[in-house]
């Protein structure tokens, strides 16, 4: 069976960038689930589990570090894996696959917008606020307490190379949010004037490092040195299980032409060009993690990871087990 063109699209679009940030990658790729599922045209069960497990592989190869993206495709799977197992028919395993993604999509929605409940706590009437990147977490933060009545001020970050700042300026503006986009290379210039910092994030390792958008961590540098307030606004699927057993989180590494004219690289050859797309903030440059569940110390994320994994951790612990085994017969 084909994977449908709708699906195709969908993984394009993430890996082109069209569909981008953690949560929107995520709910994106539940909703490919989705709609392979539905428009499964074959009548037989291991002939549909061979095809999702098929369209699952195509949505997981797009971009590699945003860890929503393999959670979100495991929550749907591991439903539908779970009733195939205890013998369900094709109908109930359809049905499974289109109700977990809608449910996952669901969650996600509702967990940033939590997030912004809790994290506008946070943040006092007159605060200037410095943002990276674009994060619908962060955001969901920063618009809630605008909502209450808060008196705020913000920084955008251009973030360059993608300039995903500003679609957060453009959104802050239209809200009706006092809001100024500086270059990247300004943070830490302004970070004498910022009260609290709030970022998203595509990963959160077991020991509470942030994986997030390319300078992020330089960011997080500057404002532990003005000891200003480090936040970060991350729903519980970006939490990395494979990390409780010493993974690591692949960062992405993009075309150079994204940075550079291709003119540019043709001229000078002998000039490597290099695009990582995300860096890795250490705990101890963390204020908090705001979660759906609620603040958390980063230090704290093993406990998140073992609330919402522990299923999936034990799994990894014993593969991981006797794989060690295998290896030293
Ligand atoms: C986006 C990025 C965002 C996180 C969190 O990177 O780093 O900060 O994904 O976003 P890119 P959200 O533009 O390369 O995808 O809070 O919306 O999940």
């Amino acid at each position: 069976m084909k994977i449908p063109e709708a699906v195709i699209k969908i993984a394009d679009d993430i890996r082109v960038m069209r569909i981008r940030g953690a949560s929107r990658i995520a709910q994106a790729a539940a909703l490919g689930l989705k709609i392979a599922a539905e428009r499964y045209g074959g009548n037989s069960v291991d002939d549909f589990i061979n095809y999702l497990t098929k369209v699952k592989e195509v949505l997981e190869n797009t971009r590699p570090t945003a860890v929503s993206l393999p959670n979100a495709l495991s929550y749907v799977m591991s439903r539908v894996f779970k009733r195939y197992n205890s013998g369900a028919k094709l109908k109930e395993l359809i049905e499974v696959t289109i109700k977990a993604a809608e449910e996952f999509v669901r969650y996600s929605r509702t967990a940033t917008k939590r997030i912004g409940e809790i994290g506008a706590r946070r943040i006092r009437d007159g605060d200037i606020i410095l943002t990276h990147c674009n994060s619908s977490a962060a955001l969901s933060v920063i618009i809630r307490a605008f909502e209450e009545g808060k008196n705020l001020r913000v920084y955008a970050t251009e973030t360059r190379p993608k300039f995903q700042g500003y679609i957060t300026a453009k959104t802050l503006y239209e809200r009706g949010i006092n809001v100024t986009l500086i270059p990247d290379s300004a943070v830490r210039l302004i970070m004498k004037k910022v009260d609290r910092v709030f970022v998203g994030a595509d990963a959160v390792a077991a020991n509470g490092a942030v994986v997030n958008k390319i300078g992020t961590s330089l960011i997080a540098l500057a404002a532990h040195e003005a000891r200003v307030n480090f936040f970060v606004a991350a729903e519980t699927y970006k939490f990395s299980p494979t990390t409780v057993i010493g993974g690591l989180v692949e960062i992405e590494e993009r075309s150079p032409l994204e940075v550079v004219s291709e003119e540019f690289l043709k001229a000078t050859r002998n000039v490597i060009v290099r695009n990582p797309a995300f860096d890795v903030t250490p705990p101890e440059y963390i204020d908090a993690i705001i979660t759906e569940r609620g603040v958390i110390p980063p230090q704290a994320a093993i406990i998140i990871l073992k609330e919402e994994y522990g299923w999936a951790l034990k799994d990894y612990m014993l593969r991981v087990t006797s794989e060690m085994e295998e290896v030293s017969l």
